[in-house]
């Protein structure tokens, strides 16, 4: 065995990431039993730093006076030539990444059925979820934490985790059983939603002047990855000082989210403000990730965004991530760069980008913005 100091820096590193993902720091408590227990103040585990809280004194679910729309486009119309569309979409990624999407193929009522499937999974006794707890290796399955920081500070939600993609991945047994059409509807669901996925890759790529084809070669032509994280957040009896999920950008490639139609949370920075997103019915918020901000060498931007929680109502949404292969080095692409624009990111792969969220948790856009090269 080489003993070099080197190979043993390597080697301990490897081994105690390996121990650190075997299991969660502490203790998992679901987030709804707490909602459940008739709390009438947050344990000390969820209440954020002053700095980090919401800005916002709304006890209630309904959007606030200062909600503004981000982008609606028109998929129907865009693909059939629609240039105004095309540039509105352009517009949005190089600024904050986050549009809605209506008439986008996907089966309003398969929208609705795979949402309502995911409540009832959530309305199921305890005991029936538990069967499926997850564990920071792979996050399949049912969670109450992102990260394995021992201590950090918790987000009000309890979430559910699978993959569709690659097929070897794809584990029925890791998904629920109940309710009993679970399965069979976030099947579909997945095709759907992987369809969708591709025809917006082909948008982008074209958009920046790219082969139609060029961005999903570069996540690995069919070897894409395709997982979604179902999040359940309960009422919560001081919203004002949680957050449903703390400030992040999604470290893959497209999201694209089926957020709750009667309940608003999801709020995208936009410079110094957070402006909360009025979801349209049977629309679809699209919004880019960081291995599109890496490819692009930052000319689309991922957007950074955080959810809210209220005490009226319990909301849920589907978050359908579309991602590189997750062992190929992602790079900025050669026709982005040029003497004058050099590469600002080293080549990664997914899964060692993926780290830092599995480990850290969400922690705004730190990630990206660390990835930039020194040189
Ligand atoms: O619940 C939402 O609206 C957003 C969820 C989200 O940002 C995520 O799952 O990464």
């Amino acid at each position: 065995m080489d003993s070099s100091p080197d190979s043993l820096i390597g080697y301990d590193f490897e081994f105690s990431h390996r121990l650190r993902f075997l299991s969660w720091p502490e203790p998992i408590v679901r987030v709804q039993s707490l909602a459940e227990s008739n709390l009438t103040t947050l344990p000390d585990r969820y209440i954020k730093p002053p700095s980090q809280r919401p800005q916002t004194t709304t006890t209630n679910h309904k959007p606030e006076a200062a909600t503004i729309n981000i982008p609606v486009i028109d998929l129907d119309s865009l693909f059939s030539g629609n240039e105004e569309d095309k540039e509105r979409i352009s517009e949005a990624c190089r600024e904050f990444g986050f549009f809605q999407v209506i008439n986008h193929g996907v089966r309003p009522e398969l929208m609705d059925a795979a949402r309502e499937a995911w409540k009832s999974f959530f309305n199921l006794p305890v005991e029936a979820k538990e069967v499926y707890s997850n564990s920071p290796r792979t996050y399949e399955g049912y969670g109450s934490r992102l990260g394995v920081e021992k201590g950090a500070i918790l987000d009000w939600n309890d979430y559910y985790y699978l993959h569709f993609l690659p097929l070897f991945l794809k584990d029925f047994n890791k998904w629920p059983s109940l309710p009993s059409n679970i399965r069979e509807v976030v099947d579909e669901y997945g095709e759907e939603l992987v369809k969708l996925g591709e025809r917006l890759m082909r948008l982008l790529s074209s958009n920046l002047g790219l082969k139609e084809e060029q961005l999903q070669e570069a996540f690995g032509g069919e070897d894409v990855g395709a997982c979604m994280r179902v999040n359940y957040y309960p009422k919560c009896p001081r919203p004002e000082l949680a957050l449903g999920l703390s400030p992040h950008s999604d470290p893959g490639g497209i999201t694209i989210l089926l957020p709750d139609d009667q309940v608003v949370g999801l709020q995208v920075r936009h410079g110094d403000t957070w402006i909360t997103v009025n979801p349209l019915r049977h629309a679809f918020i699209v919004n880019l990730g960081d291995q599109i901000q890496i490819l692009s060498n930052s000319i689309y931007k991922s957007s950074e965004h955080r959810v809210i929680v209220n005490s009226q109502k319990e909301r849920v949404s589907l978050a359908f991530f579309y991602n590189p292969k997750s062992d190929i080095p992602i790079q900025p692409l050669q026709q982005l760069v040029s003497p004058t624009n050099p590469p600002i990111y080293p080549p990664m792969t997914f899964d060692q980008y993926r780290l830092f969220i599995r480990t850290q948790g969400p922690r705004g856009k730190s990630h990206v913005e660390s990835h930039i090269s020194s040189r």
